[in-house]
């Protein structure tokens, strides 16, 4: 069944190179800098060099019952002349000598909100730093703001996915600092355009334990081949949003055979590390069988470290259907796109498994 969906998507098989299947993780640690690469020129752009920022930590005001450490901590970037700061919001939980951390792509600054049910999560003993992506740089084509003013080339040399991703790095970074931070578990989280750059990031940078990749869809963990009609193709997301990728990009719009990859080798890039990619049924846009069948593709390259990918039913996935039990996770919850009280308590869940690991 599963096989049948794959065969209509047309996905070549990228995990063999010239005629030869990678077949080691020695082979596969080997290929992965050419893939990062490739998906940087190709796709999301180059991300900036690592410039280390100053930083300045403030209290935040709030304490939640007393339970929570709040801390701003803003990072002031300076090169070529221009300077921008960023601020991040570090909530650890008191009770904690050393706390797990979620690092937060946010759509909102407020702490907490829609999407950041802060108190639930601190109970749960995991720490939330925190930022708001536009703080970063603007979501659209201006390349003279924000982060984005200090580095030459937007557009041409990265898009603005790229740029809100080297800032989470920049958190972690940062998070490998602090003593009461578990700098061996920290998580990243992001929901749809935000899922995206969580992926990317955990892609690029190997430090995230988990990845929680909440309906990213389109150019985040869905395959870009064999869209229907009801789906977010190349064309539909660079006509609105062409500044999230850089702009060579564009000519694989209505073009997707030509990709040299499919979304699938961008999760494969997280192995042997857990994944977690949750769909909203409702969410037709971010296609759900397509970023069910990536997790599934993906799944090789956890085999070639001895792990295993997602465990899952050889059929498609139905409204309710939750696979937890491997390194690659995939949910379909029900409900309409959404980074919900629900999604967060499917990644706590997982983070807590692994800890006990
Ligand atoms: C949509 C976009 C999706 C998704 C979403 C979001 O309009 O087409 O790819 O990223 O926005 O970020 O909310």
């Amino acid at each position: 069944m599963i096989k049948t969906e794959l065969e209509k998507r047309n996905v070549p098989d990228f995990f063999e190179i010239d005629g030869k299947k990678i077949d080691s993780a020695n082979a596969w640690k080997q290929y992965r800098p050419y893939l990062k690469d490739l998906f940087l020129s190709e796709e999301y752009g180059f991300l900036p060099p690592k410039i280390e920022p100053s930083i300045k930590i403030e209290d935040g005001e709030l304490n939640f019952a007393d339970k929570v450490t709040w801390q701003t901590i803003s990072f002031t970037f300076e090169n070529q002349g221009k300077s921008h700061t960023v601020k991040a919001e570090l909530l650890l939980p008191k009770d904690k000598a050393k706390a797990p951390v979620f690092i937060s792509i946010g759509f909102k600054a407020e702490i907490p909100n829609k999407y950041l049910p802060l108190e639930e999560i601190i109970d749960n003993g995991y720490g939330v730093f925190h930022f708001y992506y536009e703080d970063v740089t603007s979501d659209d084509g201006d390349f003279e703001n924000g982060l984005a003013s200090l580095f030459d080339g937007g557009g041409k040399k990265w898009g603005k996915i790229s740029l809100w991703s080297y800032f989470a790095s920049r958190l972690m970074d940062y998070l490998e600092t602090r003593d009461e931070v578990d700098k061996n578990n920290v998580a990243i989280i992001g929901h749809s355009r935000l899922g995206k750059t969580a992926l990317l990031t955990s892609a690029l940078d190997e430090r995230f334990v988990l990845t929680c990749v909440n309906e990213s869809g389109s150019c985040g963990a869905s395959l870009s081949r064999g869209k229907t009609d009801e789906n977010e193709t190349i064309v539909k997301i660079t006509d609105t949003f062409p500044f999230w990728f850089k702009e060579s990009y564009l000519k694989y719009r209505d073009n997707e055979n030509a990709l040299p990859f499919d979304q699938h080798m961008l999760v494969s890039l997280v192995a042997p590390r857990t994944v977690v990619i949750g769909g909203a049924y409702k969410d037709v846009w971010a296609d759900n069988e397509g970023q069910f069948l990536s997790a599934y593709l993906s799944s090789y390259a956890w085999e070639l470290y001895g792990k295993s990918g997602l465990i899952c039913e050889n059929k498609m996935p139905v409204c309710g259907d939750k696979y937890l039990d491997g390194d690659v996770c995939f949910y379909l919850r029900g409900g309409s796109h959404f980074l919900s009280r629900d999604d967060w308590q499917v990644y706590i869940s997982k983070f807590n498994e692994l800890l006990k690991r």
